[in-house]
């Protein structure tokens, strides 16, 4: 070698290859989740929001690899969707069916991170959790506890590996969990082993309050309505009774309106809540009817599309880390949202329904060694199946007790069918939003939904015909024959999944009201 300068830069980079090639068959997992993101405010969608919207760099994962057009989840609530993920079971094996008064999630159980974690993994979880429990079966968490664990925008409070709690003042929530994620894989994870981190945002969950730099987004005029947006819900019982109009209850709080001064905490909290019952404000008297319903739109789905902006930059961070220090190609990326969202379709706001937009989660997944670039699969994949799929692509035994699939054969572009149909229940009512309990069956093409609790309503769509789920068919003699068969499937999956119980079992399930033990106002924070 006659230049030694050039006979070191090559040792250099033969050494850091080997380093990392440590690795090779033990890939990285980086599991990014935010809260309430609709499909259709992820631009790789191609959805009616994508070019008003766009993610640029949520889409850069399914521009290096798979996007995932039906993955649907179990039961369209935070916390039961964080178990069913963790858990890889249906909310009620896992026994975390609701939000509101549904007790703590058992941490003592079986999750994907423990099994990492005892195979070698260092494994990590930064940002929300909403588990109500300690984290378990992780090297390090910091989570936030704050706001009953939703977490806050601004000031969140962080319980840091189940001892230690602190307020973050210094970045809005989405910054913070970024930076604190960057930090975990930079500086404090051990670098001679394998990782993963959950990473995963507050944002864009309500009340929608966007990092101020992305306040100058959407000032320029009206974005558009959803087609659906004046829905008047003929036909469907259950959705005629929800409270979770656009028009008739978002509260002030949501929609920024400031408070008159000298409030108490007590009164302040009352004013800012105002509008979740129905109760009629307006910004000004002159504010009525359709410009008033529009005017509150427009204020919501634009702090919406804000806070997203805050992700999408965020993820943008951490994809420009991956690649800066080589581990990009033997790292699993995965996006997703704990649930889906109504940005105004229906004329709503949340989620929760087993209708289309609160059904579906975006999937985005990378990881170069085995899926292709710029992928499509339109698989039906379920939220349980993400802890059975990461295993597997970690080489991990899965155990026979999960509920989901592995589709990691579908990761490898063999397209065959996971499954013909999925299982769905919904449980928590009435509070909040008013939304009957239900369960149903989605194939690639119907759907058949039975709303139980206090009352007996079913309804049928046809996904081909009618996408946005505004004509039941049930009543229609023609589908007799359809309906027969899709209960009878219905009923199979019930007792595949164990969730065959009466329906004054699934009430009582409803019903059942069971404190939070964890109680963050119990903690010291500095
Ligand atoms: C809060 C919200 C609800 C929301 C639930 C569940 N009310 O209770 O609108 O549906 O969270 O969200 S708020 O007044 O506190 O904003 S979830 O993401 O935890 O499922
Ligand atoms: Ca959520």
């Amino acid at each position: 070698m006659k230049n030694p300068i050039f006979f070191l830069i090559i040792l250099f980079i033969s050494l850091s290859f080997s380093a990392q090639k440590d690795n090779t068959d033990t890939p990285n997992i980086v599991f990014i989740m935010s809260d309430d993101h609709a499909v259709s405010a992820v631009s790789a969608y191609k959805d009616w929001l994508s070019e008003i919207a766009p993610t640029p760099n949520i889409d850069r994962i399914a521009e290096k690899g798979m996007l995932m057009t039906r993955t649907f989840n179990t039961n369209s609530i935070c916390g039961p969707s964080r178990a069913s993920i963790l858990t890889g079971k249906y909310s009620h094996v896992n026994g975390f069916f609701k939000n509101e008064k549904g007790g703590d999630f058992d941490g003592s159980q079986m999750t994907f991170p423990k099994l990492f974690q005892k195979s070698g993994y260092q494994t990590a979880v930064i940002g929300k959790w909403h588990l109500g429990t300690t984290p378990t079966g992780f090297d390090y968490s910091k989570v936030m506890i704050n706001w009953g664990g939703q977490g806050t925008y601004f000031n969140p409070v962080f319980l840091v590996n189940g001892k230690d709690t602190i307020v973050e003042r210094q970045r809005h929530s989405s910054a913070q969990v970024a930076h604190d994620a960057i930090k975990w894989l930079d500086e404090k994870r051990d670098k001679k082993k394998p990782f993963m981190l959950m990473y995963q945002f507050k944002a864009p969950h309500r009340p929608w309050q966007p990092d101020e730099e992305f306040k100058s987004l959407f000032t320029d005029g009206d974005l558009p309505h959803p087609v659906n947006f004046n829905d008047d819900y003929n036909g469907r019982e259950a959705a005629k009774k929800q409270w979770m109009e656009i028009e008739n209850h978002m509260n002030r709080r949501d929609l920024k309106i400031d408070p008159p001064e000298g409030l108490s905490r007590y009164e302040l909290n009352e004013y800012y809540s105002y509008g979740n019952q129905g109760e009629f404000w307006t910004p000004n008297d002159t504010l009525q009817g359709a410009a008033l319903k529009n005017w509150k739109y427009q204020r919501y789905i634009k702090d919406y599309l804000r806070c997203v902006a805050g992700v999408d930059k965020a993820v943008g961070k951490m994809l420009d880390y991956l690649e800066e220090n080589n581990l990009s190609e033997n790292t699993v990326v995965i996006y997703t949202s704990d649930q889906g969202f109504y940005l105004g379709e229906h004329g709503w706001f949340d989620k929760r329904w087993m209708y289309e937009e609160s059904l579906k989660m975006p999937f985005l997944i990378s990881y170069p060694k085995i899926v292709e670039p710029e992928s499509i699969n339109s698989n039906l994949l379920l939220n349980i199946d993400f802890a059975p799929t990461l295993l597997d692509l970690a080489g991990i035994d899965i155990p026979k007790d999960m509920q989901g699939q592995s589709f990691l054969p579908q990761l490898k572009s063999n397209f065959d069918d996971v499954r013909d149909a999925v299982y769905y229940h919904y449980y928590e009512y009435p509070k909040w939003h008013m939304v009957q309990p239900h369960y149903g069956i989605r194939t690639s093409r119907y759907k058949l939904i039975h709303f139980y609790y206090d009352m007996d309503e079913w309804e049928l769509y046809d996904l081909e015909t009618d996408p946005n789920e505004m004509n039941n068919l049930y009543a229609n003699s023609n589908y007799y024959t359809l309906i027969k068969k899709l209960k009878k499937r219905l009923k199979k999956l019930q007792r595949q999944y164990k969730d065959d119980m009466t329906l004054e079992e699934m009430r009582e399930m409803t019903d059942m009201v069971v404190e939070r033990i964890y109680n963050e106002e119990n903690l010291n924070t500095r």
